[in-house]
């Protein structure tokens, strides 16, 4: 499965190697023309083609060479148009081809001025830490409660913008388990605390990930059964009087 940081890795190496290529060829084809029609302080032999000042060049073979450099460029750069339109197809429609996969982990992410939440399945919460199971989709969601942020993981490729009332969704895959502090950060500049807009990044083992999430899920149902409890409490005793 190939992951988004594998995606932008391959688009990178092939412009950079073509780029290189097409450089390469282009200085020394243009440093060995300077070398070959220096000026030497001989006058040139007659029957030599050298171009003379206030001449247009007639080149030769009917433009043979400027037609080939034309069709060379045009396959390059279409090829190059054409692979990346379908890897960026691929990051589109996600590693399942379809949006969210089924398997796919699905979290909600919310920035507000100057933090992030996120809100998993069942209403498991967490702020300023992000949790996802290593080498798992995971699609996210991602929206704001206040003003424009950008939500953005750069080890993971990720960038969303988070807009109030709208959502932004996308997905990464997480390979190595581990705490990456401050590996969330927001790319809109938001306002005077944007620079510390930073949030934690930890990936679990999927066995880990599915204890902390029941666990979390557990405390949570806890919590809302002492709620009730206290409600019915306050009841009771309001029935006294
Ligand atoms: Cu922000």
């Amino acid at each position: 499965m190939q992951t988004r940081v594998d995606v932008f890795e391959d688009i990178f190496m092939i412009f950079l190697v073509l780029g290189t290529l097409v450089g390469v060829i282009v200085v020394a084809y243009t440093l060995y023309n300077a070398y070959k029609y220096r000026d030497t302080g001989e006058p040139a032999a007659d029957d030599e083609d050298v171009p003379t000042l206030g001449e247009l060049p007639t080149g030769g073979q009917g433009g043979r060479k400027l037609f080939l450099s034309f069709a060379l460029s045009a396959v390059v750069v279409i090829s190059l148009v054409a692979y990346a339109y379908v890897l960026l197809l691929y990051v589109e429609t996600g590693p399942e081809g379809e949006n969210p996969g089924e398997d796919a982990i699905e979290v909600d992410v919310e920035g507000w001025a100057f933090d992030w939440d996120f809100h998993y399945e069942d209403g498991v919460e967490t702020t300023g830490t992000m949790y996802v199971p290593a080498g798992e989709t995971v699609w996210i969601n991602v929206t704001s409660d206040d003003v424009w942020h950008s939500f953005g993981i750069s080890d993971q490729r990720v960038k969303a913008d988070a807009i109030p009332g709208e959502y932004d969704q996308t997905w990464f895959i997480a390979e190595e388990p581990g705490e990456y502090e401050d590996a969330i950060e927001c790319f809109e500049l938001c306002g005077s605390g944007h620079s510390g807009m930073t949030s934690d990044l930890v990936v679990l083992e999927p066995e880990e990930y599915e204890e902390w999430f029941e666990e979390e899920r557990a405390a949570l149902e806890e919590a809302e059964d002492e709620e009730e409890a206290e409600e019915e409490d306050d009841e009771d005793e309001g029935g006294e009087y």
